[in-house]
């Protein structure tokens, strides 16, 4: 397993035990978070089971045991456990490599600690070198696109993919996000936008990174 991965495995290993007990657990999407869900798998007996921001998840967290609950039918989420594509050292994030942003976003927002689990390269001073990924309705697409050039950005049409909830997505290229709370918000103005996959406003209140990193 390369450095990467290792990294990866780690970081679920260690959210795991930050799982409470009886527990709905809010479950991200993506190569980290399939090391996640295995790991719930193993204490499925442990909690009541899960709400998942993606179609993908879903599939595995059931495959392996686990209960998908509708987030309209649950009470708290105490633990919402998801990746990255990016994060900062104020824990703002770039999210949506995995196309599942705005599902993350909705559990993120309900959830009442959101812990992110990173391998170390996510790690960056600056957002941006990762495309920005910003899910639009598709006949808004060209609009947004003119938006997000006059924002500064340069966005490529992620070609043939369909979000689980029918939209589309852009990858914002060329952007220096040196303000992600204020970026978040002018995107989010954008009429088209459903979600733009910066988690700024609501960032991550904990980032594990590898086997012992934290911010
Ligand atoms: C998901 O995790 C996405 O928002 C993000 O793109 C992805 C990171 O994927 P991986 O863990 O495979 O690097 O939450």
């Amino acid at each position: 397993m390369n450095d990467a991965e290792n990294g990866k495995r780690a970081a679920a290993e260690r959210a795991l035990a930050l799982v409470e007990p009886g527990s709905v657990v809010g479950v991200g999407t993506g190569s980290t978070v399939r090391w996640f869900i295995e790991g719930l798998a193993r204490m499925r007996h442990d909690i009541e089971g899960a709400v998942s921001s993606s179609e993908a998840s879903t599939a595995l967290l059931r495959e392996r045991g686990i209960a998908v609950y509708d987030l309209n039918g649950v009470g708290e989420i105490p633990l919402y456990v998801d990746g990255a594509d990016e994060c900062d050292g104020s824990r703002c994030l770039i999210k949506g490599g995995g196309a599942a942003l705005t599902r993350e976003k909705i559990i993120a927002a309900v959830a009442r600690e959101f812990v992110c689990i990173i391998d170390p390269a996510k790690r960056v001073d600056v957002l941006g070198r990762f495309p920005l990924p910003v899910e639009v309705i598709p006949m808004a697409r060209s609009h947004v696109a003119r938006e997000l050039l006059d924002l500064g950005g340069q966005p490529v049409w992620r070609e043939g993919v369909v979000t689980d909830n029918g939209n589309w997505i852009l990858d914002v290229h060329h952007l220096q996000i040196t303000d992600p709370e204020a970026l978040e918000t002018a995107i989010n103005q954008i009429v088209g936008v459903v979600t733009v996959g910066l988690f700024a406003r609501r960032r991550a209140d904990r980032v594990l990174i590898g086997a012992d990193g934290e911010i």
